[in-house]
């Protein structure tokens, strides 16, 4: 009996959005999807997720994150808009960085954590984790009254992520590529269409991403990858959850919300505390600085068997209290235990702290408090 594609399951349309990439996808055998920024974002291939991890740490995946859509940000204040929007100083910011920024509220509360890039001094792109930032970016700019045009381009990144990703994406894109450091981008061309391509992405085995600017040439840059990297055991991808907990990358939704603020992330290294740099949510965030955070993103390591998928959070416990929540957990084959991000309470967020908890069932496991990445 032939497969069903799993796609037609998903009833897409103009409001759940396929990719430039999807017929490649499909063809290939994608087996999940999950949707982000209402886009359709290709989590499986048929294989497992330790076999994937596998494949990342060795080889060179492609990954289909259209769905890491850009906020465009354009005018004479555009500038004054991106800084009103995150508290992570980008007055230094030069044309041709990316700069990983929380954007906060009022209150301090998140309200995403995308990679800025800043194509020109007036020319901004927000590459945005699954929160609608656009409407939250007109309405400051109204709100400001600022003279700005905010848009989402047709812009669909692809990464090409694991430890020969630099290699094949020379063959494509020619050597320039090796000059790009970390968190920098250049304009290389693809077929004659000058495209970005950044040092960047969402794993630890190094990558690059680019932003196609074209859908039609979606399935033609796709082709190209895929054929330069046979040798190299290409193959498609995602963001891996094993190596994303290792890791220590957050995701916006599962282990950040807008209940929690930037230094309850983790995320204080990308907050300037600085009294003369003027932000949304300042005086909010100085004063949680001034406080403390009661509470804070941690990894942690728990035994027994392989733990279930975990859909929500699981509460963590030190002696019947509550210490915490695991928000995301998985079996590291590489640790050979299965570990998990939460965010752990003031009193029991130590690093060593011993904890319990129960996966969803009745088996109570105890685990231990460790720091991120693991
Ligand atoms: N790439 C792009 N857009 C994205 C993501 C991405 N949007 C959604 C989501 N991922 C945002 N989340 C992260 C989280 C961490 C990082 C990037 C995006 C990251 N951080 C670097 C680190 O932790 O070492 C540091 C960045 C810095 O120094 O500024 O890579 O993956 N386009």
């Amino acid at each position: 009996m032939k497969k069903q594609p799993v796609l037609a399951k998903l009833a897409v349309s103009r409001r759940l959005r396929s990719t430039p990439y999807t017929p490649r996808l499909e063809a290939l055998g994608v087996s999940d999807y999950s949707i982000v920024n209402h886009t359709v974002l290709p989590k499986g291939f048929g294989r497992s997720t330790q076999e994937d991890y596998w494949h990342l740490r060795e080889h060179v995946q492609l990954w289909d994150v259209s769905c890491q859509r850009q906020v465009e940000i354009k005018g004479p204040d555009a500038a004054r808009l991106v800084q009103m929007m995150t508290p992570r100083d980008c007055r230094e910011a030069q044309v041709g960085q990316c700069l990983y920024v929380p954007l906060i509220d009022d209150k301090a509360g998140l309200i995403n954590d995308p990679v800025l890039l800043k194509l020109a001094e007036d020319h901004y792109w927000l590459s945005i984790a699954d929160s609608d930032v656009l409407l939250w970016a007109k309405g400051l700019a109204i709100g400001l009254n600022l003279s700005v045009q905010i848009d989402e381009p047709d812009v669909s990144p692809l990464a090409v992520q694991g430890p020969k990703a630099e290699q094949l994406i020379a063959r494509v894109f020619g050597d320039a590529v090796s000059e790009i450091r970390f968190f920098r981008f250049s304009e290389l061309e693809f077929n004659g269409h000058p495209m970005i391509v950044a040092r960047s992405g969402y794993s630890r085995q190094g990558g690059f991403e680019i932003y196609l600017n074209d859908s039609k040439l979606g399935l033609s840059l796709w082709d190209a990858l895929w054929a330069a990297g046979e040798d190299l055991d290409v193959a498609p991808g995602s963001p891996n959850l094993i190596e994303r907990v290792e890791g220590g990358l957050l995701s916006y939704g599962n282990e950040i919300t807008r209940e929690n603020n930037p230094l309850e992330c983790a995320l204080e290294q990308y907050c300037c505390f600085d009294s003369s740099l003027d932000y949304i949510g300042k005086s909010a965030l100085h004063a949680i600085k001034n406080a403390g955070p009661v509470r804070q993103v941690r990894g942690v390591v728990f035994g027994g068997d392989p733990c279930p998928p975990c859909s929500s959070t699981w509460p963590l416990q030190v002696e019947e209290q509550y210490a915490g929540a695991v928000s995301t957990a998985i079996w590291s084959p590489r640790l050979n235990c299965n570990v998990a991000l939460g965010m752990l309470e003031k009193a029991h967020w130590d690093i060593g702290q011993a904890i319990t908890l129960h996966c969803g069932d009745d088996v109570l496991r105890d685990g231990r408090v460790v720091e991120l990445p693991m």
